[in-house]
């Protein structure tokens, strides 16, 4: 009785060290395409807590252009890892991120931006975890409306800063969600202005909506719409630089990282009136989960996983934070 304890003891602390020697051996990027804004660190940061938890090494990588992408995945391939993730900078790159992770032999998961092939049509052989951007926008488009309706405003005569980034399908998605549920609610399409941004940063977006603002100086009421935080930040920072009060603003982003609270612990309100928050914790340490079980234990992760998002303004922030527990 006592030998069998030893040698099944013996057994499981064998298979522990297999383990475990297996984990370390294991090692997976994570590309993403703007390493500087505040979601994308939170999207390493938990990404490297399931590193740590499982023992493999996690290897950040910032990619802003389609060059650097091409030598992050040979680099990766060189330095004998097994898959990586990535948010692409370009949606377009899929084939080639495709074929060059196959010449790799590398596993590959997408992040947040769903890879595209010629037609432009999502890559569907690829595992991807992204948000539901159409119901999320709608989250954004009703928080706007309540807020225009709480303000007295009268819906005719407000103007929607539109930021929008075509070539991206989530962004399309997102900020036509945020769209349609305004126009339900009355919102006047011939007011609806588009802010092309030329890149998904806070810049890219001031400069957009200025144009935009400079362009309507009769209109007195404004809402900002756009793919994330940033983008409505612009819209925001652009209604402030030409002396549009803070009360005639509404602008409500997506992602509620850093760029987000910060504009919250203001200690005035600024037009940046509320934010849905999505979940790092799930894109970051649920995808580099997802592919260390696929390398180490052959699990292949599910194709198409869309998260979801909530409410938070400057009222609220910290309640729903910490109801998401995130804080
Ligand atoms: C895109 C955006 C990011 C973030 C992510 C979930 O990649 O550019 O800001 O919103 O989707």
């Amino acid at each position: 009785m006592r030998i069998w304890k030893h040698a099944a003891l013996a057994g499981a602390a064998l298979m522990i060290a297999i383990g475990s020697a297996a984990a370390q051996d294991v090692k997976i990027g994570f590309i993403v395409k703007q390493p500087e804004e505040p979601w994308f660190q939170d999207e390493w940061k938990f990404a490297q807590q399931a590193a740590k938890e499982k023992g493999f090494t996690l290897v950040e990588i910032g990619a802003q252009d389609g060059e650097k992408v091409q030598s992050a995945i040979d680099n990766l391939g060189a330095q004998g890892a097994q898959g990586f993730i990535i948010c692409t900078p370009d949606v377009k790159l899929g084939p080639g991120i495709a074929a060059k992770a196959a010449a790799n032999d590398l596993k590959l998961m997408t992040v947040d931006d769903r890879l595209v092939d010629n037609e432009g049509k999502p890559i569907e052989s690829v595992p991807h975890m992204g948000i539901s951007a159409t119901k999320i926008g709608e989250t954004v488009g009703q928080a706007i409306a309540d807020e225009i309706k709480s303000r007295g405003w009268d819906m005719p005569q407000v103007g929607m800063i539109k930021v929008s980034y075509d070539q991206l399908p989530t962004a399309v998605d997102r900020v036509e969600g945020a769209t349609s549920v305004l126009q339900k609610a009355g919102f006047p399409a011939d007011h609806i202005f588009n802010a092309p941004q030329a890149k998904t940063d806070t810049e890219a977006a001031l400069n957009a909506a200025t144009t935009v603002i400079n362009a309507h100086p009769d209109i007195k009421h404004w809402v900002a719409v756009g793919l994330n935080d940033e983008a409505v930040l612009g819209a925001v920072r652009a209604t402030e630089s030409v002396g549009i009060p803070p009360e005639n603003v509404i602008g409500v982003g997506i992602g509620g990282a850093d760029s987000a609270i910060n504009e919250f612990k203001k200690p005035n309100p600024t037009g940046f009136f509320g934010t849905v928050i999505i979940s790092p914790k799930r894109h970051g340490y649920e995808t580099a989960l997802d592919m260390y079980d696929w390398i180490a234990n052959g699990k292949e992760p599910d194709k198409l996983t869309l998260t979801s998002g909530q409410l938070a303004t400057r009222a609220d922030y910290q309640k729903v934070r910490q109801d998401l527990g995130l804080q």
